[in-house]
This record gives C-alpha cells, structure tokens and sequence, in this order.
C-alpha cells in the first residue's frame, strides 16, 4: 500500500505540475478525489488487506487525501489570483464602452501647474513641503497675526471640527510658522536662507461662483534671509509668471491689506477669458485677485521663532499665496472654476501635461 501512495503521489504531482487551467485541474481534482477516484480505489483496496495493516495504510491514504486536497486549493487560489492580474493588466478590465480618448486617463490640470510650479520653484532653490488639509486656530491665524475675533477673519470663514479647536485650512499661509521653526535653525546656524512653496487644498465658507469655491488650492512661498526686499519679491514673481503662462501676461500689483504681511499687496492679472473686458470669470471686473504676497510681519517672523523681541528685523522675508485653481483657469482659459471640481471627463480629460 505504501509503495502504491508514493507511486500515486509522484503521478499526481506530475500531473499537477502540467495543468494551465481550470478546466484541466477540476479533471485531475475529479480523476483523484471523485467516487471513482484514485483515493476511492484506494479504499476498496483497504477493505483486502490484511487487518493488523489497516490501520497504518488506513492513516497513509487518509494523510495522502489530505495532502492531495490540500494542493488543489493551493492551486486554485493561484490560478484565481493570476486570473485576477492578468485581467488588471489587460485591456479587457476597461469598460469597451468608453470613448478611446478618456481610457488611458490624464491629470487633473490643477496636478499640472502644481508639478510645473514646483519645478519652476525648485529651480531657484525652493523647497518644496506637504501639509496637513485639518490645522488648529493657532497655525490658521493667530501665529499669522489674526489673533481671536479680529475682523480679517471674517473673509476666511471655513469649516471648524468639533474637536481641538481643529478647522480646514482656509489658506496654505497655516504652514508658514511650522515651516520656520522647521528651518529656522539651519538659517541661524548654518545660514540657509529659508526658500520653500507649499501647495495645498483649501477650504472657505464661499458663496460659490465662477470665481469661487469652496474647495480650491493655493501655493504658498517664503523666503526669508538677511536683506531680503521687494526687489526680491517681484523678482521672483515676474519669473514664476513668465514661465508658467510661457506668453506676455498683463499684472497688476496694488496695496492690500492681510495682517501677516507689511507691506502687503495684491498681484492681480487680467482675465484672459475676455482679455480685460469684463466677464462673469472676472466678475465684470476685467481682473483677477492672483497672488497677494507682501514682506513677512514681523510679529509672524518673531511667532515663527526667525527673530527676537531686541532685534525684530534682524531676518526680513517676503511670502505670496498663490490661487492654484485660479492659475489654471487663466492658463487653460477655463471659464468657470466649477469645472475643476465637477469632475466631468470630457472636460477634465482634455489637459496633457508637456
Ligand atoms: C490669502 O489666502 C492669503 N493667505 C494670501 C497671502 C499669502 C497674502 C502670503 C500675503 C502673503 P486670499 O484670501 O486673497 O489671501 O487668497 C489668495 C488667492 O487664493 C486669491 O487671490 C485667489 O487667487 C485664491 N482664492 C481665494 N479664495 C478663493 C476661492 N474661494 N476660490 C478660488 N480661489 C480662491
């Protein structure tokens, strides 16, 4: 009996080895294991052997069934996950339905000028930071200079979480304190200037228009060093734009107020969806609110650990917030931001990275 198992157990592993299907293995499964299987005949050859054999042949084959169970459903487990990556990794996954354009899928155009901003900012030796979409009140305003109940609050109202006095960050400037104490040190120690872009999602109580979302992304910049002036500012902001729009873009920049910078302005570019004339993406307007940036206040610098109460101007920086999805619109002349969010592929679909 137990030369007749070894000899059954070499067949069947044979056999196993050269199976390519399913169809081929529920055979061998069949051929085995079924009424009329080998491990059946088995036990009818169990009943003519001698009684004090039983036992121990009774053992084998019992070990033998087991054994040959057992590898079916090993095998079949692997043929079902093959199955499952090849149907992944072939065309027959995709709905055939769907137009030959949008099968292969494509960035979202805000993830383009984003990629295309952090080169253009790496190039010139900024650092390029993730940051968290939920912050608390102390990074989203009060180390900004917008202490509690202070009216500049009011144009950023946004969703608040009941817990740890947690909001949805309502600009990217809530990185700006976590990115100096970040690299504070290396600036006072080692003098590297502190360069870095921080894209993000932000989050408004907005009435919604052509303009408007409530979900939308900014870019923040800083760079903060010794000397640092508006020279620098607009250096650097005449360079970003020339680059991104690759064409002669017409700006404007005038005084504006936000609490974390003095002086504080408003970079504003004119729409190009009427060419200045006036539209709903602009609201009649003619323009569009872009990057307002100004020289970091220095009470931000002294929260964000760069200068001391004796010499609050020992450091000096420059910070801009740029509106990513309003960058896109201007760029790809989308008239309406809610076709961003909207996620309808016939539009979405159309933007093809460089
Ligand atoms: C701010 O958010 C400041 N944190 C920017 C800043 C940074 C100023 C550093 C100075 C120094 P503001 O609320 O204007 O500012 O928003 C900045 C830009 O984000 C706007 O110019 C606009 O392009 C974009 N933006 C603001 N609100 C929306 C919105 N609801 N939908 C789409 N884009 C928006």
């Amino acid at each position: 009996m137990k030369q007749r198992i070894n000899e059954l157990k070499e067949r069947f592993a044979s056999e196993l080895s050269k199976v390519t299907d399913k169809q081929s293995l529920e055979e061998l499964r069949l051929s085995f294991l079924s009424k009329k299987g080998q491990v059946s005949l088995l036990m009818q050859e169990l009943a003519k052997i001698p009684n004090e054999q039983k036992k121990e042949a009774g053992q084998l084959i019992n070990s033998f069934k087991q054994e040959v169970s057992a590898r079916f459903d090993q095998k079949l487990e692997e043929m079902k996950k093959l199955e499952e990556e090849c149907l992944i990794n072939s065309a027959e996954s995709y709905d055939e339905s769907l137009p030959e354009n949008i099968k292969k899928g494509s960035y979202h155009p805000i993830t383009l000028v984003q990629r295309e901003l952090e080169d253009i900012f790496g190039s010139m030796g900024f650092d390029v930071e993730d940051y968290s979409e939920i912050v608390d009140d102390y990074h989203c305003f009060e180390a900004l200079n917008i202490p509690k109940f202070h009216p500049a609050r009011d144009m950023q109202d946004t969703y608040y979480l009941s817990t740890r006095n947690q909001l949805l960050k309502s600009h990217t400037s809530a990185a700006q304190n976590s990115i100096m104490h970040k690299y504070g040190k290396l600036l006072k120690e080692n003098g590297r200037p502190i360069r870095a872009v921080f894209p993000g999602r932000c989050f408004r109580n907005e009435a919604i228009d052509a303009c408007h979302e409530n979900t939308f992304f900014q870019m923040e910049g800083i760079m903060i060093d010794k000397d640092i002036s508006i020279s620098n500012l607009i250096y650097f902001m005449k360079t970003m734009l020339s680059e991104v729009f690759e064409r002669d873009v017409t700006v404007r920049l005038r005084p504006g107020f936000f609490p974390f910078v003095e002086p504080g302005f408003e970079l504003d570019i004119q729409c190009s969806i009427c060419g200045g004339k006036g539209c709903p993406s602009c609201k009649n307007s003619g323009w569009l609110e872009l990057c307002p940036c100004g020289m970091i206040h220095p009470n931000v610098l002294k929260y964000g650990g760069i200068n001391s109460e004796e010499d609050p101007y020992e450091y000096t920086g420059f910070a801009f917030g740029l509106g990513l999805t309003r960058l896109a619109m201007m760029k790809y002349g989308v008239k309406d931001i809610r076709t961003f969010n909207e996620g309808d592929l016939r539009a979405l679909s159309q933007f093809v990275s460089r």
